[in-house]
């Protein structure tokens, strides 16, 4: 039986206390998650029993850490539904994301073509498009956002023609919490031949993912955001996909061979892991990968719809406070974006940080969005699974505090 509050006795950084004396109430859980022992034994472990290069040695330790390693890339493959030759070690989604770009967007696009791109998207999934869109003539077409929060589907026909080649899509907002279609985005997308880019930094460590039942064709994720270590991540494509394009970095271990003046290339998912790579973050997000999947992602999944439910009900009664996004759990994430009258959202933090309590305010790279919702910035409060309702109510209760503070403030 799933229990957030059992599940929380294996991350240690949850028995702080924070300045003032309060308990840690960390809830900026889509900026980074906080990490269980498991994680953080494998990592230490690492370096402690197994630390060596990949790939390379013919020692022991060399063996030990490429099969820690190797093993890490099929546990995090198995946890999206994937092939390990499909997955590349990154240190993150922005990093993933920019390999697509620059491996595969500025070889393939010319003038003339259309990358989709969801008016949702965080700019890591918009800077790369408008970089390798002035490289090569190819323009951004937007997919908008309704007033309630979700992708504009009735315009996606008419947005997708035979000039698209590309639709980078968010699996769930890290500014709405909305999840979005993505299957259904698939479908239409391939029916123009054109490629979809799924980015899972805030849907992976949430939903049950299946890159097969996505039907995706490169799909982005951090580590970090899923219990495992910061510069752990990856980017999962069709391995014929990879094999088609063009490296991203070079380097060692990314070669078969070199003359002086050209290189033939190793096999995928090698060619685009020049250099050493992120060896222990990478085991370490196994171990996460692993953790996750022992707590059952179904379970986790029905932990957040409960807390989600639980929060937008709690916080409704709020008066003045508006939350932005769908308001059924049903259909988003524990990320719940919301404006208080009177209380800027970088004043409601500050005041919610005295009371030991870690939420974000501010534009959560998402710039374009925060103009769709006419708002400078956001509150956001961010669930996962070591969440409680009584961390719920303290949120509510320093929201009080903080409109009282600021009663009139703005008169
Ligand atoms: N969002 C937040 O919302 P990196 O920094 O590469 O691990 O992840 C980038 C990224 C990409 N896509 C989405 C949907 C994201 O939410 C993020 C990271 C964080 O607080 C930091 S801005």
């Amino acid at each position: 039986m799933f229990d957030a509050k059992i599940v929380r006795k294996d991350f240690p950084i949850l028995e702080r206390t924070a300045p003032g004396g309060n308990q840690l109430v960390w809830l900026d859980n889509a900026s980074t998650t906080q990490k269980p022992r498991a994680v953080i034994d494998s990592l230490v472990q690492y370096y402690e029993q197994h630390n060596s290069n990949v790939h390379r040695g013919v020692y022991f330790l060399a063996e030990e850490a490429t099969e820690l390693y190797e093993g890490a890339r099929t546990r995090i493959a198995q946890f999206i539904g994937a092939d390990p030759t499909g997955l590349v070690f990154t240190k993150s989604t922005t990093e993933a994301i920019n390999l697509v770009a620059y491996a595969w967007g500025l070889y393939t696009l010319q003038e003339g073509d259309e990358i989709l791109v969801t008016e949702m998207e965080h700019h890591s999934d918009l800077i790369p498009w408008q970089l390798i869109a002035k490289k090569t003539g190819a323009t951004l077409v937007k997919l908008p956002v309704t007033d309630d929060g979700f992708l504009a589907m009735d315009q996606l026909p008419s947005l997708l023609t035979d000039k698209t080649k590309l639709v980078c899509v968010t699996q769930m907002s890290n500014v709405l919490g909305t999840i979005n279609p993505i299957r259904e985005i698939a479908d239409a997308a391939h029916a123009v031949g054109a490629l979809v880019l799924v980015d899972g930094a805030q849907g992976v460590p949430h939903l049950v993912t299946n890159v097969a039942e996505m039907d995706a064709d490169f799909l982005a994720l951090s580590g970090h955001k899923m219990l495992g270590p910061t510069g752990s991540g990856g980017l999962w494509a069709r391995p014929e996909l990879l094999d088609a394009m063009e490296p991203f970095h070079g380097g060692g271990e990314m070669i078969r061979e070199v003359w002086f003046d050209r290189a033939t290339y190793n096999v995928v998912p090698y060619k685009f892991e020049a250099g050493t790579p992120n060896i222990g973050p990478s085991i370490a997000l196994g171990a996460a990968a692993d953790y996750l999947t022992n707590l059952g992602m179904e379970n986790v999944r029905t932990h957040e719809i409960e807390i989600a439910r639980y929060a937008i009900a709690e916080m409704q009664k709020i008066e003045g406070l508006t939350i932005h996004g769908p308001t059924d759990a049903e259909y988003r994430g524990g990320v719940v974006s919301f404006w208080v009258d009177e209380v800027h959202p970088h004043d409601l933090a500050t005041i919610l940080d005295t009371e030991g309590i870690a939420i974000r305010a501010g534009h959560h790279c998402a710039q374009p969005l925060m103009r769709r919702l006419g708002v400078p910035a956001t509150a956001r409060a961010s669930f996962y699974v070591y969440n409680t309702t009584e961390e719920v109510d303290a949120l509510v209760k320093a929201i009080d505090i903080a409109k009282q503070r600021f009663a009139g403030a703005w008169a």
